[in-house]
């Protein structure tokens, strides 16, 4: 738990005490204050960006917002937004958004994110691609210097043909930043990862920082049997973080 004062509360009030989950609300909630009536909006996916979702839901239901349009980033939140009301299409109906809202994994100074551990990352890439605005949304624990940096999973998304060679050529890609590949796998009975559309996902581990993002961004997309990475670079337009000293709001 992180203890929250906003500022414009009593000094002699007890400090609330805040989980990471309500954090995420707090800055799923802001980010649902950019949506207006009539818009095409992107639905993100996670335990974040449900938070916006169910705030949709709730404001269409209570008349405050008409005439959305949503276009889901994964099957979960297709699901999720159906069943709260959200009137849903696709990118071919709809090929440019007014506006997306989604968590993210890491985000760095200048808003590159790393997103992508739900493993919705190549539906996300392709809706978040297509906005007018991108806001994410975060608690402050996502805050990194260096994406990859934390010690954390870098996720690429590729072909189950031969996972282990395409694995293997990944981790040679940045063998000088000690990269070490695992295939993604069910907790439970240790099968593959799936992804929404029939793909394995390969999570790289960084013991050095891998340098110009941009250099390793399409060095990863050149290789045969890789179809995304979760690497989102210059792609956030507003940035929405919930923590200790309360909700900021980034503009890029
Ligand atoms: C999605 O949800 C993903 O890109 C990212 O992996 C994840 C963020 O995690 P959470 O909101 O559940 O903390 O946006």
């Amino acid at each position: 738990p992180i203890v929250v004062e906003p500022p414009l509360m009593a000094s002699a009030a007890p400090p609330v005490i805040l989980t990471q989950d309500e954090l995420k609300k707090i800055a799923a909630y802001k980010a649902v204050e950019f949506v207006e009536s009539g818009m095409v909006l992107g639905l993100g996916t996670g335990s974040t960006a449900k938070h916006a979702v169910s705030r949709i839901g709730e404001l269409l239901q209570q008349g405050k917002l008409h005439n959305i349009v949503g276009i889901p980033t994964s099957k979960i939140t297709h699901e999720q937004a159906l069943s709260v009301g959200i009137p849903l299409s696709d990118l071919d109906a709809h090929p440019v958004l007014d506006l997306v809202i989604d968590g993210a994994d890491e985000v760095d100074p200048f808003m590159n994110l790393v997103k992508g551990r739900g493993g919705s990352l190549l539906r996300e890439k392709m809706v978040e691609g297509a906005c007018k605005k991108f806001v994410v949304i975060v608690d402050e624990s996502k805050l990194v210097k260096h994406l990859g940096g934390s010690g954390l999973a870098m996720p690429v998304e590729i072909v189950p043909f031969c996972w282990k060679f395409t694995a293997k050529r990944l981790e040679l890609m940045f063998e000088e930043a000690g990269c070490v590949g695992k295939l993604r796998r069910f907790v439970g009975n240790g099968e593959p990862f799936v992804t929404d559309n029939g793909n394995y996902i390969v999570d790289l581990y960084f013991k050095r920082d891998i340098g110009d993002l941009r250099a390793a961004s399409d060095a990863i997309l050149r290789l045969a049997g890789v179809v995304e990475h979760g690497m989102f670079l210059d792609m956030a337009t507003t940035l929405i973080v919930a923590g200790e000293l309360g909700v900021t709001v980034k503009n890029k």
